[in-house]
């Protein structure tokens, strides 16, 4: 089943948005493997947004997401990649629509809420970096035929 990386951000952890964000991905009917508040440090942030090394917001970037602690999570589901997408809403919360987390409780570009992978690829790679094989659960639920 496919899996994906998704992390609250200094500000949604702040805002106590933890619980709003994971009700909806869980009232999605996605199955949770695994999850931990924690600090990034700054290799780990870097090595987290490399593709945008080199952009001028890259700085800003790094230094928000080790601002505080984040809420980091991987969740599994069928086509769960895109579908995080669009529950996350467009980057810019001014773009992201009513009804999406970004677009329910995001403001600024730079303090949008949460993280999620964007590629099979770069949720594999984002998976390995955030958690150890150990903290990824496997376990079923009793609704299982109707949920994953
Ligand atoms: P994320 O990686 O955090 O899930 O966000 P995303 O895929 O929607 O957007 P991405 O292009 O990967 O950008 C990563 C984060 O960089 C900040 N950003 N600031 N000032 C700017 O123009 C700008 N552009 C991007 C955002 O916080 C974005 O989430
Ligand atoms: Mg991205």
């Amino acid at each position: 089943m496919e899996k994906t990386f998704l992390m609250v951000k200094p500000d949604g952890v702040q805002r106590q948005l933890i619980g709003e964000i994971v009700a909806r991905f869980e009232s999605k009917g996605f199955h949770l493997a695994g999850a931990k508040l924690m600090s990034i440090s700054k290799e780990l942030a870097e090595k987290h947004y490399g593709e945008h090394d080199g952009k001028p917001f890259f700085k800003d970037l790094v230094d928000f997401i080790t601002s505080g602690p984040v809420f980091a999570m991987v969740w599994e589901g069928e086509n769960v990649i895109e579908i995080s997408r669009q529950l996350m809403g467009k980057t810019n919360p001014k773009d992201a629509l009513p009804g999406t987390i970004r677009g329910d409780y995001g403001m600024f570009v730079g303090k949008n809420i949460i993280h999620g992978s964007d590629s099979p690829e770069s949720a594999e790679r984002e998976i390995s970096l955030f958690f150890k094989e150990e903290e990824l659960l496997e376990y079923t639920s009793s609704i299982k035929e109707w949920i994953y």
